[in-house]
């Protein structure tokens, strides 16, 4: 998986990216990030990516020519770590469609994914009639930049990228895998603030474990999640 990110703010994708898991998977390259600042392809001497909206209104728009010209660039980088044609333009924007697992899914099975993150007021439009494939929001509320939205999307996918999370079979059995929450995890002491851990857990018959958490997570996604249990 090969993700690049046009962004105003590099440092906060590196520094999202750079720890725990996502940071392993980059540094054991299972995950490649390329992170462009969309200044460095401007092409006036003050650096200015953005200016004012054409019929007025507050703020500032962003550019065409620093967000192409990034744009470009990465797509010449694809080319030259082989050409490949799986790739996607993903653009961070509230008007999106609502990301998820699903969505999360199928953009893992991609080579390269592209983020272009916006601030101000958003994009010149030109632009992103020419480059971008989806739209796409993380849910219903106001973010000052795409930024955050792709770390989150950068997060969900790469654990789904085989070879990120080897240590078990996590992914395969975790929260929204089946559809139903995660069942509670207990771990030493065996007794913690008067509370002991349910007997069956020490009790060694996997069986009985197995059927105990299935029920857990079936007791929980009703109780806190009803509108997941709707569709099975
Ligand atoms: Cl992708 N961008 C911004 N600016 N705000 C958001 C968002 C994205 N998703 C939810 N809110």
């Amino acid at each position: 998986m090969n993700y690049h990110v046009l962004t105003l703010f590099p440092e906060m994708i590196e520094q999202g990216m750079g720890h725990s898991i996502t940071g392993r998977a980059i540094k054991n390259e299972h995950i490649h990030l390329n992170v462009m600042n969309i200044r460095d392809f401007t092409e006036n001497k003050h650096r200015k990516v953005d200016d004012y909206p054409y019929g007025g209104g507050a703020g500032m728009v962003m550019q065409p020519q620093p967000v192409y010209a990034s744009y470009e660039k990465a797509k010449e980088i694809i080319q030259q770590q082989g050409g490949s044609k799986k790739t996607k333009v993903i653009y961070l924007t509230p008007q999106g469609r609502t990301f998820n697992q699903e969505i999360a899914k199928d953009l893992a099975k991609e080579e390269n994914l592209i983020f272009l993150c916006g601030h101000y007021e958003g994009i010149d439009e030109r632009v992103l009639e020419e480059i971008v494939d989806e739209n796409i929001s993380i849910g219903d509320y106001v973010l000052t930049g795409g930024e955050l939205a792709a770390l989150v999307m950068m997060d969900a996918i790469a654990r789904l990228v085989p070879e990120v999370l080897h240590n078990d079979i996590s992914a395969e059995i975790e929260s929204f895998s089946d559809g139903l929450l995660e069942y509670p995890q207990y771990t030493r002491p065996v007794e913690w603030h008067g509370k002991k851990v349910p007997e069956i857990l020490l009790s060694g018959h996997h069986a009985n474990i197995e059927a105990w958490r299935k029920e857990q997570s079936y007791k929980r996604t009703l109780e806190r999640r009803p509108d997941l249990l709707e569709n099975n």
